[in-house]
């Protein structure tokens, strides 16, 4: 990879969280030539990353993770050090009442404040309710004694990337950049020029915060909507698929796919926030939300149905990631749906999910024998393995699609 770090007036970033966001951009940057040190909180993510491997599964990130610790460009560690630039790429999950949890992002400016210099950038990647940057970040800086803007830049930067293309999307994709004034912006934008190849729109801070949720709101509303298609489907014993096939052919018309519900960390949390700023306002988002929440439910519903037309069915869950292709469990319907049905005692359950080896909580099964044995098969992700099975194997079964792919 060229290195563009020869060229830039930056040199050693500092990157606070070392997720999905945060390791994938400080192995780019270190790729590119900057001295890069990783912070986590976790002893064991920061060992195994100073040992050349990586704690999360993501295509080809273990390949850049070592080569970037092999250069000695990339360094993890539990503390920050003085830098040029400090990233927060850390988590920011919901709390009780679906408000905004922002203890990680107020913990990982506290931990930087020490360490900061005239001159330095700091950039927030994590998605954030709008306002944060002002509202948040600046303070702990200025009670520092800096002056935000005149001696320590500070902008918004918010990720976009697509869990399974996260490398090539980090590179590839458009970002925003909104500082607390156009100088801020500009000197974000000197970054993230050197390592992203779409193009950088510059706005405000408060901006930036917005807009990142309202593409994921944005998205999370498409997916109700087809959802709630589905449910109405059902009712009306339409076929959703066809339907949706049907109503697509119209050259304004895109409507998404129905599932079993949104999951991951993204899409069923960032609404919320907006939800939260402005609970009179949001009843489109707040509702989509309430919509694709309460899916799982339908989907359990029809399980139970299923599962009277037998005396003790054996009943296979095809699939526990948050979506196709991916070991991620993390926010999954799938694995809500997996406890409720094991809970509902209806019958023998047997869960298989290709992505993970083995599971704390739950006995996984094979494909083949998950098929062979069950009477009720679930199809809850559409992973590539489900898609090209050999479809006579499923004739005699009472199938429910949930993704629509059998
Ligand atoms: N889903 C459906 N039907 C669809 C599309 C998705 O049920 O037609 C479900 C998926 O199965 C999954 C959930 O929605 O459970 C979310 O999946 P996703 O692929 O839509 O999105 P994420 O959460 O993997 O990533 C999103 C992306 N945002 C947008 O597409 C607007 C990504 O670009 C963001 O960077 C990411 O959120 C993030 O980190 O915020």
């Amino acid at each position: 990879m060229n290195n563009v770090a020869n060229n830039s007036s930056f040199s050693k970033i500092c990157i606070m969280g070392l997720g999905y966001i945060g390791l994938p951009t400080a192995s780019i940057l270190a790729n590119r030539g900057y001295d890069v040190l990783g912070v986590d909180v976790k002893p064991e993510i920061v060992k195994i990353i100073n040992d050349g491997g990586v704690h999360i599964v993501e295509p080809d990130l273990d390949i850049l993770v070592r080569a970037a610790t092999n250069s000695g460009k990339l360094k993890a560690s539990l503390k920050p050090e003085k830098s040029d630039v400090f990233m927060i790429c850390v988590p920011t999950p919901f709390k009780e009442g679906h408000k905004p949890d922002m203890k990680y992002v107020e913990e990982s400016t506290h931990a930087i404040v020490p360490f900061l210099e005239k001159g330095n950038l700091v950039v927030l990647e994590s998605t954030s309710p709008a306002g944060t940057c002002e509202k948040i970040i600046r303070p702990i800086i200025e009670k520092a004694g800096w002056k935000v803007d005149d001696e320590i830049l500070l902008a918004h930067c918010p990720e976009r990337v697509l869990p399974g293309h996260i490398l090539k999307e980090c590179i590839e994709n458009d970002r925003v950049i909104g500082g607390v004034s156009p100088r801020s912006s500009q000197k974000a934008k000197e970054l993230y020029a050197s390592f992203v190849k779409g193009e950088i729109f510059l706005t405000d801070c408060t901006t930036a915060e917005m807009a990142k949720l309202t593409e994921n709101s944005f998205r999370d509303v498409n997916i109700a909507f087809a959802n709630e298609l589905a449910n109405i489907c059902e009712k009306m014993e339409i076929n959703v698929w066809e339907l949706i096939k049907l109503a697509n052919r119209h050259p304004r018309v895109k409507i998404l796919n129905p599932g079993p519900g949104v999951g991951g960390h993204c899409i069923a949390v960032d609404p919320w926030f907006i939800v939260d700023s402005c609970p009179e306002e949001a009843k489109i988002i707040r509702t989509a939300r309430e919509v694709n929440d309460a899916r799982p439910v339908k989907i359990l519903e029809r399980i139970a149905a299923a599962a009277e037309k037998f005396k003790k069915p054996v009943i296979g869950l095809m699939g526990l990631a948050f979506k196709a292709d991916i070991d991620d469990l993390r926010e999954s319907p799938a694995v809500h749906i997996a406890r409720e049905v094991i809970k509902m005692n209806i019958g023998e359950i047997l869960v298989c999910e290709p992505y993970v080896k083995s599971s704390k909580e739950f006995n996984l099964h094979s494909i083949s024998e998950t098929i062979r044995r069950s009477d009720i098969l679930v199809l809850l992700v559409d992973h590539v393995q489900f898609k090209q099975l050999d479809k006579t194997l499923l004739k005699e079964k009472m199938i429910i699609d949930t993704r629509g792919i059998w």
